[in-house]
C-alpha cells in the first residue's frame, strides 16, 4: 500500500512538471561570436527576429542610459527597443556634447556639464553612432531593435537569448568593425525546443 501510494505521488508530481514545462517552454539560445582566428568578439549585438514574437512593448533588463565617464561613452554599445528614450548623464568634470549623423537618428545635444543629463528618443530601428564635438576619440553605439530577443556579447563573446519561440527565425549580428554592409550579417536559423547553443564566426576589420 505504501509502495502504491508513493507510485501515485510520483505520477502526480511527474505530470505536474510536464504541464508546467508545456506552459513555459523556455527555449533558449546561447550564441558565441568569434573572429577569423577563433577569438571571442566582445560587444557584438545579436538579434533574433521571429514571426512568432510576442506582441506588446519590449523591455530589456538593463538601463536605457549611455553615460559619459572618463571621456568615454559607457557602456559604449547599448541595445534598446525602438521608441525608447535614452539618458546621457555626464559624470565627468568636463563638458560633453552628443551628436549623431546616422540615418536612424540625426541629432545634436549641445555641450552640458558635470552631473547634468540629457535625453533623446529613438523612433527608428538601426544603428546610431555617437560622438562628442569636443572629444574626437569618444565613440558610442546605440543599436535600436524591433525584437525582444536581443543582447550584446560579453568578454568571452557569449550572449544568451531566453524564452524564444520555436521555429524559423533570422539571426543578425552587428559589430562596429564587422566587415559587411552596414557592419551586420544575418542568417536563417531553426529554433528547436529546449536549450541550444551556436558558435558564429565573423570577419572583422
Ligand atoms: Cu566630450
Amino acid at each position: 500500500m505504501t509502495r502504491l501510494r508513493s507510485l501515485l505521488v510520483a505520477i502526480l508530481v511527474g505530470s505536474g512538471l510536464a504541464i508546467a514545462a508545456q506552459a513555459a517552454p523556455g527555449n533558449s539560445l546561447r550564441v558565441q561570436i568569434v573572429d577569423e582566428r577563433g577569438m571571442p568578439v566582445r560587444d557584438a549585438v545579436v538579434e533574433l527576429a521571429s514571426s512568432r514574437s510576442p506582441a506588446g512593448p519590449i523591455r530589456f533588463p538593463w538601463r536605457m542610459a549611455m553615460a559619459q565617464k572618463d571621456q568615454q561613452f559607457v557602456p559604449g554599445t547599448l541595445v534598446i527597443a525602438r521608441g525608447s528614450t535614452v539618458a546621457f548623464p555626464n559624470l565627468d568634470r568636463v563638458r560633453h556634447s552628443v551628436y549623431s549623423f546616422s540615418k536612424p537618428a540625426r541629432f545634436t545635444i549641445d555641450l552640458y556639464g558635470r552631473d547634468q543629463t540629457r535625453t533623446q528618443n529613438f523612433p527608428i530601428a538601426g544603428t546610431v553612432a555617437l560622438g562628442c564635438n569636443i572629444h574626437d576619440a569618444m565613440r558610442g553605439y546605440i543599436r535600436v531593435t524591433d525584437t525582444p530577443f536581443a543582447g550584446k556579447t560579453d568578454a568571452n563573446g557569449y550572449v544568451a537569448l531566453g524564452n524564444i519561440p520555436a521555429g524559423t527565425a533570422n539571426l543578425t549580428v552587428w559589430h562596429p568593425r564587422l566587415r559587411a554592409p552596414g557592419n551586420e550579417t544575418s542568417k536563417g536559423v531553426t529554433i528547436a525546443a529546449g536549450a541550444q547553443s551556436r558558435r558564429l564566426g565573423v570577419r572583422l576589420r
